[in-house]
């Protein structure tokens, strides 16, 4: 591996994102060796109707995926070790992981429990290169916590989380200054942030597979098939992506969004739907110990209209269920509208000052 890329940080911004090797397999590896070498997975038992939550690097050579259903995963391999979740385990781990992010760069955006982007752009010198820094990382990581992490280097968020995947597991991918766009040319549509499968199904009958071939359209093309986004996507289409590594602290807001495999107007559908997106953001708002005064809901409907409705309360709000009770309230007061929805997204904004409090600070010490 060239050590002397992106030596360059006048002009670009180092990024890092790492995220961990079939997290939850792999911590039952760790912590149960008989398992090693073996199909593993974690998740819910297949009489219950349990899904893969993660599977190790073996149990995917038998087509074995996150989401899909533990009674297809026993079908696909009889032999297969299945192991309860362990949360508390995995919680610990994740805030050892970013205690040792944060001994780097203290500008350190968890996106989950097992990944992170970090910017190490100051962190640069003549002699210690993003590339150097970020193996330096994946031995802190094995050597303190005998876990694995693939990392992506590049000068952008976008660029660095599509190369992290690249040569998973235990690997790592460097993109230059200036080979973005080259980088980008041959994946699929769907590596683009933002693009779920419904859009990429549109953009294949169209004969757009590649992002070489959707970054050759004009702006004017994005913006009329991707409305507002359209900018953006275009951009992370050329390897551009601005956005910031934004920390906890630096944080005005939590939230959550996902494209629906299929656009839906059915109201029990949508309501799982901001049941699960409420989830999401209330583990991020207690593990850190932080309280929200507003709830806001976004809704991006077929034609690609997207409307926010939000509500503030006297009382902050942390817990997944108290955010759920509003934004199904605001998601009631939109379905009369008779739409049909292809994105829905839910946040939480507005802290309040537990921040200095002695608890908040404790929060932040121990990580998430
Ligand atoms: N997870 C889950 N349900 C999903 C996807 C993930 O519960 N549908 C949990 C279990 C994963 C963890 O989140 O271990 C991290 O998710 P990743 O997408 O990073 O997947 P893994 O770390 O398991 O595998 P990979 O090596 O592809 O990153
Ligand atoms: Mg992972
Ligand atoms: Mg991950």
């Amino acid at each position: 591996m060239p050590t002397d890329d992106l030596r360059l940080a006048e002009q670009y911004k180092a990024i890092i994102h790492a995220d961990f090797d079939a997290f939850y397999a792999s911590v039952e590896q760790r912590d149960y060796p008989e398992l090693n070498g073996k199909p593993v997975v974690v998740g819910g038992k297949p009489e219950n109707r349990g899904v893969v939550a993660s599977a190790s690097y073996e149990a995917r050579t038998f087509g074995i995926r996150s989401a899909i259903p533990m009674s297809r995963a026993y079908r696909l391999c009889p032999q297969l070790v299945r192991r309860p979740a362990r949360f508390e385990i995995y919680r610990s781990v994740s805030s050892k992981v970013m205690d040792i992010f944060r001994s780097i760069t203290p500008l350190v955006e968890s996106l989950s429990l097992d990944e992170a982007y970090l910017d190490v752009t100051e962190c640069e010198t003549s002699e210690i290169t993003p590339p150097l820094i970020a193996q330096a990382l994946r031995k802190r990581v094995w050597d303190e916590l005998s876990l694995t992490i693939s990392v992506g280097v590049s000068t952008s968020k976008c660029v660095s989380k599509i190369a992290s995947d690249m040569n998973k597991p235990d690997g790592i991918t460097v993109v230059r200054p200036g080979t973005e766009r080259q980088f980008l040319s041959p994946l699929p549509v769907q590596s683009i942030w933002g693009i779920g499968p419904k859009t990429m199904e549109r953009l294949n009958s169209y004969g757009i597979n590649t992002i070489g071939e959707l970054a050759i359209r004009d702006i004017s093309w994005f913006e009329s098939n991707f409305g507002s986004n359209g900018r953006s996507v275009r951009n992370m289409c050329l390897g551009e992506d601005p956005r910031p590594v934004i920390t906890h602290r630096q944080r005005k807001s939590f939230s959550s969004e996902t494209t629906l495999v299929d656009d839906s107007e059915d109201p029990e559908i949508l309501r799982e739907i901001v049941i699960r997106l409420s989830n999401d953001v209330g583990v991020s708002l207690s593990s850190r110990g932080v309280r929200g005064k507003t709830v806001k809901l976004k809704l991006r409907s077929s034609d690609f209209v997207t409307v926010t409705r939000q509500r503030s309360v006297t009382e902050p709000v942390q817990l997944s269920s108290e955010i759920a009770d509003i934004a199904i309230d605001l998601l009631s007061q939109e379905l009369n509208q008779k739409n049909s929805y292809r994105l829905i997204g839910v946040g939480v904004s507005g802290f309040d000052s537990l921040e200095n409090s002695q608890d908040a600070m404790q929060l932040r010490l121990e990580g998430f």
